[in-house]
């Protein structure tokens, strides 16, 4: 047990700190943000200029004509020059970046010096095949090292990368190769799940029979279960890379180069492409990585349990451990296989002191009991992260105490695909926690709660979370539609950047996050829109009109609830429902089938025709209707709670945690 201090204050118990963490911690003072609050842009060029490697020095620090920003004008950098060569350069090409644990069992320890030949080979790989600057490279893979290596030679040659989750369907695929108009495509055989095939380069030909922009498709053998190869189209990954020099020179790139563009749901059925530059982006993860997760290079092994194919993976898998030099875990399956113990028995493994992972996953491993991680030594542990929804506070008790053994801080870190990196979180050495809150702004972060009117709410108070001042790793816009990137971030509160969360302060002025104030839905962490649900389900030839709400769910936070009208000629059945179910996977991938779907006969609407979500929601949280006088017929809601309470809501087997983990 270590001296963290417990006290009982507001019914709050508070972690301050160790004095061992503190004495060896990254940050244990507050001059970091004292130098943030004082001027942030000072802050921020301080960042860039003692974490990262420039070729040529900025000549302004931020361009801002909101909502546009340009950070480090002028300046140039290579992204992979900083999170590679210059590691080997100062004499660290033998240390481990990646230990790779692949499901099966099988295990590849990568050293930096590996890692940049890979990069390099790959790089010239894609010259080859023609790919320049400003190209856009979509990457549909599952979790192996050649994953990181496409993202980073990307990088190195400054072409975008759009990374497609493995878990999305083919339609999904395509919309976003056709969106960011995708040149190559990068993909794997197959990918192991739970002892299984799925076997994405099948999904990568249904997706690519309507890709008038694709011209190759670069296939990595992985599962070797035997798939289709397109002439002049397809090309294996060993027959392309493995030949090609293994040296690349790593060009400068301005700083506001496009480095990726990353799909996430909004509030419509379309999914935006966040974009993400070169410099303002690698300086905010570095430095938030730095200081969040305490990084020591020479001694810790640090573990995110993402998937690359969300914003966690590319931030805090990819760029930021990797400019710091960390040494990385990377594993490429599930929790549950071959047991429910994986994840202890990789932590054991490899002594991982620095654990990453998302509030769905530890309220899976509570449920799933205590006998899995106490069959493994996990005394290794010094840090814990959380990630991707608010953690409640009983499932923080238990990943301290169960898993960190009451001795290590959890840095509850709030962020988006938006940010690019971390906006608020505790500093481990020196934030004193409360368990469920992500307590402050980083340095050089402008966050506030503001109400209705756009105005600092109070403390305590509770309102709309805001970023109040332009931060490096924000998002350039939405590719393809700067309306759009104007309408959903800087329209609701001229001036300020609209999070879509909501948040409230406590009367200490911690942070509550509360969950999406839109109608995007939060499952196992990720962002789903009710408007893409619901095109996918009117998409089915049976259905009429469906409405989709979240509902609360103990282990994914929120679960998909779908009221579903028929058209005239189909009756409900177990057998349509299930039918759906799958449809709406087909169309998007699994992450999004509804969990419980209820056939009415009319939806609730307003007068105007919108439909009211927050009824539904109350009719699926079994919650008190409120105010129905808006609705045009105000017996609907009745109707269908009768139904929804006598249909046993199936508990099906939604893909909880295993694949759509963040
Ligand atoms: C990194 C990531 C963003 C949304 C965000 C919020 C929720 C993320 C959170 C959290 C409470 C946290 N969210 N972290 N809510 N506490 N620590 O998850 O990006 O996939 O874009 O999702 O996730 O609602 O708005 P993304």
């Amino acid at each position: 047990m270590s001296d963290a201090i417990e006290t009982h204050q507001t019914e709050l118990r508070h972690f301050a700190p160790s004095s061992e963490f503190v004495a060896r911690a990254n940050v244990s003072d507050s001059s970091l943000h004292d130098a943030g609050d004082a001027d942030s842009e000072t802050y921020w060029a301080g960042q860039a200029r003692e974490l990262l490697h420039w070729d040529t020095e900025w000549s302004k620090v931020l361009d801002w004509d909101p909502p546009n920003a340009k950070w480090f004008v002028d300046g140039t950098l290579n992204v992979t020059y900083n999170c590679l060569d210059r590691h080997i350069e100062s004499g660290h090409g033998s240390q481990v970046a990646f230990f790779w644990e692949g499901e099966p069992g099988d295990e590849r320890a990568i050293t930096y010096s590996q890692l940049l030949e890979d990069v390099s080979r790959c790089a010239n790989a894609l010259k080859e095949l023609g790919v320049q600057r400003g190209d856009r490279v979509a990457i549909y893979m599952g979790m192996v090292p050649e994953l990181t290596v496409a993202m980073l030679a990307c990088a190195r040659i400054g072409a975008a990368h759009s990374v497609v989750f493995g878990g999305f369907s083919s339609d999904s695929l395509r919309g976003r190769i056709n969106d960011a108009e995708a040149k190559i495509v990068i993909t794997c055989d197959g990918a192991w799940r739970r002892g299984g095939v799925v076997a994405l380069k099948d999904i990568v030909d249904e997706a690519l029979l309507d890709t008038p922009t694709i011209e190759k498709c670069i296939v990595l053998r992985r599962t070797d279960h035997g798939n289709e190869m397109t002439d002049g189209r397809d090309i294996w990954w060993h027959d392309l890379v493995d030949r090609q020099s293994p040296e690349c020179i790593p060009e400068p790139m301005d700083a506001e180069q496009l480095l990726f563009i990353l799909y996430t749901s909004g509030t419509t059925a379309k999914p935006k492409g966040i974009m993400h530059t070169t410099g303002g982006y690698l300086t905010g993860v570095t430095s938030t990585f730095r200081s969040i997760f305490d990084i020591h290079p020479d001694e810790d092994v640090y573990w995110c349990t993402a998937d690359c194919g969300w914003v966690t993976g590319h931030s805090y898998i990819v760029y930021g451990p990797l400019a710091n030099r960390a040494t990385s875990v990377l594993y490429e399956g599930t929790p549950d296989y071959p047991d429910k113990d994986r994840f202890w028995a990789i932590v054991e493994k490899y002594a991982v002191t620095i654990l990453y992972t998302a509030p769905t996953a530890i309220r899976t491993f509570m449920k799933w009991g205590v006998e899995y991680p106490g069959a493994h030594d996990l005394t290794s542990l010094r840090l814990l992260g959380s990630v991707g929804e608010p953690i409640n506070p009983e499932a923080w008790i238990w990943y301290h105490d169960v898993i960190g053994g009451s001795k290590t801080p959890i840095v509850d870190t709030w962020w988006q695909t938006e940010t690019g990196a971390v906006m608020i979180s505790p500093l481990p050495g020196l934030t004193t926690l409360k368990p469920g809150s992500a307590t402050f702004a980083m340095p050089g972060i402008g966050v506030d709660v503001v109400g209705d009117d756009g105005r600092h709410v109070g403390i305590p108070g509770g309102g709309y979370l805001v970023l109040t001042k332009p931060w490096p790793s924000m998002l350039r816009g939405v590719w393809g539609d700067p309306e759009r990137f104007q309408e959903t971030y800087w329209s609701r509160f001229p001036g300020l950047y609209f999070a879509g969360d909501g948040a409230r302060y406590d009367d200490e002025g911690y942070m509550w996050l509360l969950g999406r104030v839109d109608d995007v839905m939060l499952v196992s962490g990720h962002n789903i829109s009710t408007a893409e649900v619901e095109s996918a389900l009117v998409d089915h030839h049976a259905v009429a009109e469906a409405a989709v709400v979240g509902v609360h769910d103990p282990t994914t936070g929120q679960a998909i609830s779908a009221f579903v009208v028929l058209k005239n000629d189909h009756e409900p059945s177990k057998a349509l429902e299930k039918e759906l179910r799958i449809h709406v996977g087909n169309l998007i991938g699994a992450i999004a089938r509804p969990k419980s779907i209820l056939f009415t006969d009319d939806l609730p609407k307003t007068r105007s025709g919108k439909i009211m979500r927050r009824l539904l929601r109350n009719v699926a949280d079994d919650e008190t209707l409120g105010d129905t006088t808006t609705l045009a017929d105000p017996g609907v809601v009745a109707r269908i709670k009768d139904r929804y309470l006598s249909v046993d809501a199936e508990d099906d087997e939604v893909d909880d945690l295993e694949e759509n983990q963040k």
